[in-house]
């Protein structure tokens, strides 16, 4: 990793970071020596690069852990609220940059390692993503994190230590394969083990009752060691916790139950009860029912419930020999569950508080409504999570003892709303008699005291659908917190030749960003802009060069299509539309086009067959469109292999057209939608989620919307929709649909795509891309239309820019904390840095 100044750190140099100070650079270079000898063992003379990368890390992390300490003191003397933030899912991505850049000693960093002649953005891609997600809902989790520690929030992220992330994906032959992401395998210098916090999770066992009172026991012990890593805030001293859980079989007691003097076979079996953290489940909007899955949930429930009462128990109030009181508890944490997957939180809290700590039950419920909240994410039904009776009655025979009796209670109060309506009450039921299962959805309902979906529109359709009965019941408790994304990651780390560009009063307060609106007539300006965007261009064209051996023009229109793979965001609706400019291109090749360079990228879930076979539709028309000469470089098409955040990092900033084409109703937000349009992209999208949002920001004038309503969609649906008459009528949609049936694409082995084409056409398109293809290819019409005016293009993405400041995490996270955690978020606040002396 010699040294090359590239462009971008010279302007580093001169940018927002302010410049590196000689002291500070002297003493960087002093710790990167002294790490690289005393705790990666090695001298200059055989140092790797993965070497310099964790003496960097080392490094760096020395900078967190004065602060962390001292936060921690801080909300112990202070005995603040804290705000638990519990997901099965934190999709971190890389920590160093995003590190040294909260920290401000960025520059400092930068020009110590460029004179110990090391290349720091060499090394900072030897960092292996932390892919503790799948999609939207992990990554969010991650954005989240990020502002909580920027607003002065008092909290904490718990999940689950995965061995394995999501799956890393290659494409062979065009098809997609999977390889286990064995993120840990280097090391990871940024998790602390905390052994003294180890906890005990029970599984299985029986029920007994002993004077009147429920005990739980004969039960299987697992083990949840906790890893701390550091969540630092921008700019403002704070480093709050990510706490994630790792399986670990409990060595000691478990060994006398063996007793069979097989000790050899003893500890081998050990490694089948750490299985329960082995590996991520790669399904977004989709529950597989699976027993390890609702193990997983349950060990991350009850790991972080205990650790969050003895936090509770040991705080301030209760040091001076106090008596432990739970009825403050509420007041002192408030516990957000990230969908369903931890929503057994309700049953534990209620367990914790009854039989450990014997409260009533009443007041036991009444803390745990409380303090807990609940995130919808999706309205798919396939994503709902019901778990069957029997596989509780097994696994965790008291928690559904008490869901049984929260039922009891619920049912109840909705009696005596509705005296004489049975239907109502089968249908409210946490626990369906029908098909033996818990409504995970409805439990959460039922234990929370605030429900919230994530967009505008997405919330609306939760009290008027989904969840209609239990708006009806408690409309107080639904609230909408449309979602954001952190403007540190999303531009100032991974666009900083645009940050530069834009001032600085964005970076907390992103509203500052509609200033920009004043400038849209400068012309220096908007050149200035246009150039960014064509040099982030320029970057990732090198990388489909280098990565694809595929050769793009970098002036021609970036169109992007980045997400999970599934049916309902319409990637096919996308392919069909490439299809369309292919055939025009080849019935016409003289005619004037505008250059499009089509990239998608996304993962499948491994069991999604129709998903993957659209990966492949997509490979083989991308093979037959590169490789024309009729075609040259005027329509190329890439799909990106290994989609990721770090990814993700890249492509933003390089994008024209940001595609989000989802069915209208399916899509509860999108995140992917708020990153493009922050990095200046275009639009162009249907009315659905947080588009829905960016829209009413921007401007119909400045966004490109296609397609039904979610009313239309609903009114197609109720007259019955046929996608055949759409097929006849609309001839450009024939002749793409005949191709792909045709083996066009698939020349080796022309039954290839019959399914795809059996999807839109004999089994009722359910996503209905045929209603709205006609629509949609419209629209990207006018995108061309507007492309080939390259000014008026950079106004409108200037525009775009200036109209995303709703959409930081910051803003959405005010809102949680104020609407529903009833604190009080802080920007201004900052903690002392260490060597600025005690607060
Ligand atoms: C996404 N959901 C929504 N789910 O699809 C997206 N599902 O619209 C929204 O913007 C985002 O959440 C954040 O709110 C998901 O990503 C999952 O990944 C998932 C994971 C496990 C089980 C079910």
């Amino acid at each position: 990793a010699m040294k090359n100044v590239s462009l971008k750190q010279k302007s580093k140099q001169i940018s927002i970071r302010g410049l590196p100070m000689l002291e500070n650079v002297q003493a960087v270079k002093k710790t990167f020596n002294r790490h690289l000898h005393f705790t990666v063992v090695k001298d200059r003379d055989v140092a790797t690069d993965r070497d310099y990368y964790n003496s960097l890390a080392y490094t760096v992390r020395d900078h967190l852990v004065g602060r962390w300490i001292r936060t921690h003191q801080h909300h112990f003397e202070c005995d603040v609220k804290r705000i638990y933030y519990l997901s099965m899912e934190f999709y971190m991505g890389r920590t160093l940059s995003n590190t040294m850049i909260n920290l401000g000693i960025e520059n400092d960093i930068d020009e110590a390692l460029y004179e110990l002649g090391l290349n720091i953005e060499e090394l900072e891609e030897l960092e292996d993503d932390a892919a503790l997600g799948n999609g939207g809902l992990g990554r969010l989790a991650a954005c989240f994190l990020d502002s909580m520690a920027t607003l002065g929030l008092a909290s904490y992220g718990y999940g689950l230590r995965y061995d394995y992330g999501i799956f890393t994906q290659k494409i062979k032959d065009g098809f997609q394969e999977e390889y286990p992401d064995d993120w840990l395998r280097y090391g990871n210098p940024w998790e602390i083990a905390r052994p003294e916090f180890l906890l005990a999770v029970n599984f299985h066992g029986k029920v007994v009752e002993e004077n009147g009172k429920k005990k739980w026991i004969d039960t299987d012990v697992i083990h949840a060691m906790p890893f701390d890593t550091p969540i630092p805030g921008y700019n403002n001293n704070i480093v709050n916790t990510l706490r994630l859980w790792s399986a670990k079989a409990p060595g000691k007691f478990n060994f006398q139950l063996f007793n069979s003097g097989d000790y050899i076979k003893a500890v081998a079996e050990q490694s089948l009860t750490e299985n329960i953290t082995r590996v991520l489940y790669p399904n977004d909007n989709f529950t597989e029912g699976k027993i390890l899955r609702l193990k997983q949930e349950y060990f991350l429930v009850s790991a972080s419930l205990q650790d969050i009462m003895r936090r509770y128990k040991h705080s301030k109030s209760f040091k001076s020999g106090k008596k432990i009181d739970f009825s403050l508890f509420a007041e002192k944490a408030a516990i957000q569950l990230n969908d369903t997957h931890p929503a057994l939180s309700v049953a534990e809290l209620m367990r914790l508080l009854i039989d450990e700590e014997g409260l009533q039950w009443d007041e036991a419920f009444n803390i745990t409504n409380k303090s807990i909240a609940y995130t919808n994410h999706t309205l798919l039904p396939e994503a709902l999570e019901r778990w069957p009776i029997d596989i509780f009655e097994t696994l965790l025979p008291r928690h559904l003892q008490i869901i049984t009796e929260i039922n009891l209670h619920h049912l109840a109060n909705v009696r005596r709303k509705w005296p004489n309506d049975e239907e109502r009450v089968k249908r409210m039921s946490i626990v369906e008699d029908e098909h033996k299962v818990v409504n995970m959805g409805y439990l959460s309902i039922v234990g929370s005291h605030v429900v919230n979906g994530v967009a505008q529109l997405h919330s609306d359709l939760l009290k008027a659908t989904l969840f209609k009965d239990f708006y009806e019941l408690s409309p107080e408790k639904f609230q909408n917190k449309t979602n954001g994304i952190t403007p540190r990651r999303w531009i100032l780390l991974c666009n900083p030749d645009l940050s530069d560009k834009i001032g600085e009063n964005w970076i907390t307060n992103l509203d500052g960003l509609k200033q920009l609106r004043e400038h849209i007539n400068n012309e220096a300006f908007v050149r200035d802009i246009h150039r960014v965007k064509l040099e982030n261009k320029q970057r990732l064209a090198e990388l489909f060069k280098k990565d694809y051996g595929v050769q793009v023009n970098p002036a021609s229109l970036f169109d992007v299509q980045v997400k999970r793979i599934h049916e309902y965001k319409r990637q096919l609706l996308n392919c069909l539309h490439v299809i369309t400019l292919y055939n025009r291109i080849k019935d016409d090749p003289t005619a004037p086009v505008v250059p499009r360079t089509i990239i998608i990228g996304g993962k499948a879930a491994p069991g999604y067959m129709i998903a993957k076979k659209i990966i492949k539709l997509i490979n083989s028309v991308g093979r037959l469109i590169n490789n024309d000469p009729v075609i040259g470089d005027r329509l190329k098409v890439i799909f990106l292999e290994n989609y990721r955040v770090s990814l993700a990092e890249k492509i933003m900033p390089a994008a024209d057209l940001s595609e989000q084409i989802s069915l209208a109703g399916l899509e509860a937000s999108g995140t992917g939608n708020m990153k493009f349009m922050l990095n200046g992209a275009m639009t162009i999208g249907t009315l659905d989620g947080a588009n829905v949002e960016m829209d009413e920001e921007v401007g119909r004038e400045n966004i490109f919307i296609f397609g039904m309503t979610v009313d239309e969609v609903d009114a197609l649906r109720a007259k019955g929709y046929n996608s055949q008459e759409y097929y006849e009528r609309i001839p450009e949609l024939k002749k793409a649909i005949d191709q792909i049936r045709d083996g066009i694409f698939s020349p080796e082995d022309p039954e290839l795509f019959s399914d795809i084409v059996k999807c839109l056409l004999e089994w009722k398109d359910h996503y209905m891309l045929l209603a709205d293809f006609e629509s949609y290819v419209k629209a990207q019409k006018r995108v061309d239309d507007l492309f080939k005016n390259q000014t008026e293009w950079t106004k409108k993405c200037i525009l775009n820019i200036a109209a995303s400041g709703k959409f930081s995490s910051d803003r959405t996270i005010s809102q949680y904390a104020r609407e529903i955690w009833g604190v009080e978020p802080n920007t201004a606040h900052k903690l002392p840095a260490p060597h600025e002396g005690r607060p």
